[in-house]
């Protein structure tokens, strides 16, 4: 069997999720993932590259993944069979606390003398209590550490204490050592993610199902590339923002990849893929210069995977002419939130926008070459009332009626949780929030709630639980019912998401008086539920192909892959 020095395992949300009866709710109608959120960090493919460039060998496993294609598959039988020298979880995305925790447990009883690491956002944030459970014995705190990771390794393949390895908070003893975070956390130029390791990987353990990033990839191949660690923007409800970044990884500021490294990556994903490539923040926060350097290589690179920009603040319209002249083939993402000027003025005050100016940009991006443009907007801001909801949806309708049908909106309830590190989690009734859990014990307590109203980790001053359930459905009914009749979706597609979102509103009504009266749910229904992913929490906002762009008939350049594989590192 080929030598694993680390095991890198993407844990369920909730294990085993299988086995319970949840409705999770739509909370991850608007990305890729299932509620399982089977999607590992882009963060294990960067660590891979730097990793194996180094000689140490990595093998990724998306233990949820396979968990959700196969019934019958058994982790532990699964774990068993690997002789890791090192094993790493992530608790990136705090929705994972409950998965994250019990995969630790079964992989201790499969390796008791290998050592466990944990990383990613919310490890680091919750690294003291974290490293309190007996089954985790490394916590690698920050959003760059593949340097630390590899000296960790490094030390533990010889023998040596990590005293030194920057970032770590390790016990000795029972006892807890909290190395400093290192002054050096970010590099100028953040570590490559070279996307041929993966194919080497699947050959190297045969494995092709463990390394996919989610449902439905083979079908619809996005690949994201990072433009930058940390952000700029103070968006209130975001765990990833400016302060949120200063607080938990010590990043003052946002670290750029550099145009040149950024476009060397999407090239490389181009020679091997067809599919879509996600810019993953905004191009036009680095300054004008740094976006149009950028697209000017892009230019030069001719690549004709479709290109999709995201945009925090509105560009001008010189940035968008930049963008057309040198991609082919280009979509656009823009959140405003709320269709209300004062709640998106709260949301982000400093990069604020009117809807005038996100207008004119609209009409500009599908003026020019933009092959499709998605609007998202949220339930759960500050301040928002369901009343504030329902108008967002009657924007949605003017939208639809001035644009023609390449621009299509979307609304979901910020969940399951606020995050941490977030103003609105760290300040919560400063923004007129409250909290049902503070703590990662609190969290893992709350994902095994019956319902995704009981698993909300928040409510606000003006929306309760309860109501933020309602007009999720409502709202999401509204807008289904508007894309039908704006064509934005066809009839039978239509239809099913209608049917899908009343059975899912139907059902909660039930779980939510049983719970108040405190009664039980009909236990054939709650075997219905029982391992139940699908018909209650998926497309109940609207339908999850929605999300994905065109598919090709092969979506992947087999001639390409074989010459990255002769040819490069
Ligand atoms: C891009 C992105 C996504 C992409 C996913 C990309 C991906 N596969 O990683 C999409 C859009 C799909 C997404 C989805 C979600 N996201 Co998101 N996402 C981001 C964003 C904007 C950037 C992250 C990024 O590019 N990182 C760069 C990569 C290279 O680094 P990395 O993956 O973080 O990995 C490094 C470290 O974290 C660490 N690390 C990570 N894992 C491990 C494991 C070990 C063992 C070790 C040692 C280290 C380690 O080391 C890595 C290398 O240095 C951040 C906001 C921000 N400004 O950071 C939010 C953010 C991370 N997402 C967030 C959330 C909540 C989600 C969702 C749960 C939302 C939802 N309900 O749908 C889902 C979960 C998806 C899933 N798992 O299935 C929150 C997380 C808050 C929290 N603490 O929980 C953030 C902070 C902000 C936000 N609200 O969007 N997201
Ligand atoms: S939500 Fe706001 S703060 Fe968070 S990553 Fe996006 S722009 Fe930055």
């Amino acid at each position: 069997m080929a030598r694993i020095d680390l095991l890198l395992l993407h844990p369920p949300s909730v294990y085993d999720f299988r086995q319970k009866s949840i409705m999770y709710g739509p909370i991850s109608d608007l990305i890729p993932s299932s509620p399982v959120f089977e999607m590992y960090p882009l963060g294990f493919l960067t660590m891979t590259s730097y990793l194996e460039a180094r000689g140490f060998k990595v093998r990724i496993v998306n233990l949820a993944l396979r968990m959700m294609n196969d019934l019958d598959f058994d982790v532990r039988t699964f774990l068993s069979r690997l002789k890791p020298h090192a094993i790493g979880i992530d608790l990136h995305w705090l929705p994972h606390a409950h998965g994250s925790i019990e995969i630790a447990k079964l992989a201790r009883e499969c390796h008791p003398d290998v050592p466990i690491i944990f990383g990613g956002l919310s490890s680091s944030y919750f690294h003291e209590e974290l490293i309190q459970y007996p089954v985790v014995d490394y916590v690698l705190r920050g959003d760059a550490i593949e340097a630390q990771l590899y000296a960790l390794l490094t030390k533990l393949r010889a023998g040596e204490p990590p005293a030194g390895v920057p970032n770590l908070t390790w016990k000795v003893d029972g006892k807890v050592q909290v190395n400093p975070l290192s002054t050096t956390p970010h590099p100028p130029e953040p570590v490559d993610l070279n996307p041929v390791q993966m194919i080497r990987m699947v050959l190297r353990y045969r494995d092709l199902q463990s390394v996919l990033p989610f449902n439905g990839w083979w079908q619809n191949p996005i690949t994201a590339v990072f433009t930058v660690k940390g952000c700029a923007h103070e968006c209130l409800t975001c765990g990833g923002s400016r302060q949120a970044n200063r607080r938990i990884n010590a990043r003052h500021e946002p670290t750029f990849r550099s145009p040149e490294n950024l476009v060397k990556n999407i090239v490389d994903i181009g020679r091997i893929s067809k599919g879509p490539i996600f810019l993953v923040g905004d191009l036009y926060q680095a300054g004008e210069d740094y976006a149009l350097e950028t697209l000017t290589r892009l230019g030069k690179a001719t690549i004709n995977n479709e290109i999709i920009f995201e945009f925090f603040a509105m560009p001008s319209l010189s940035c968008l002419q930049a963008i057309d002249q040198n991609v082919v083939n280009w979509s656009l993402e823009l959140s405003p939130e709320s269709h209300s000027e004062a709640l998106r003025k709260v949301q982000n005050e400093k990069f604020f926008y009117t809807n005038a100016e996100m207008e004119r940009v609209i009409a500009a991006a599908l003026k020019l070459r933009c092959h499709r443009l998605d609007v998202f907007f949220m339930i759960g801001l500050p301040e928002q009332t369901q009343r504030s909801v329902m108008e967002t949806i009657d924007y949605c309708e003017q939208l639809f009626a001035t644009s023609d049908p390449r621009l299509s909106c979307f609304i979901s309830p910020m969940g399951p949780f606020a995050d941490p590190g977030s103003q609105c989690f760290e300040n919560p009734e400063k923004f007129g929030y409250t909290l049902f859990a503070r703590t990662l014990e609190e969290h893992r307590e709350l994902l095994v709630q019956p319902s995704w109203r009981s698993i909300l980790n928040y409510e606000t001053t003006v929306m309760s639980r309860d109501e933020l359930v309602d007009v999720t459905y409502t709202a999401a009914a509204a807008l289904n019912a508007l894309k039908l009749r704006y064509g934005r979706i066809n009839k039978g597609r239509g239809q099913a998401v209608a049917a899908r979102i009343r059975q899912a509103a139907e059902l909660e009504t039930r779980l939510r008086l049983c719970s108040d009266s405190g009664v039980a749910l009909d236990p054939h229904e709650l075997e219905l539920l029982r391992g139940e992913i699908h018909d209650f929490s998926v497309s109940t906002v609207c339908d999850k192909r929605e999300l994905f762009w065109r598919r090709h008939v092969n979506n992947f350049k087999w001639l390409g892959i074989l010459r990255a594989l002769l040819f490069r590192s």
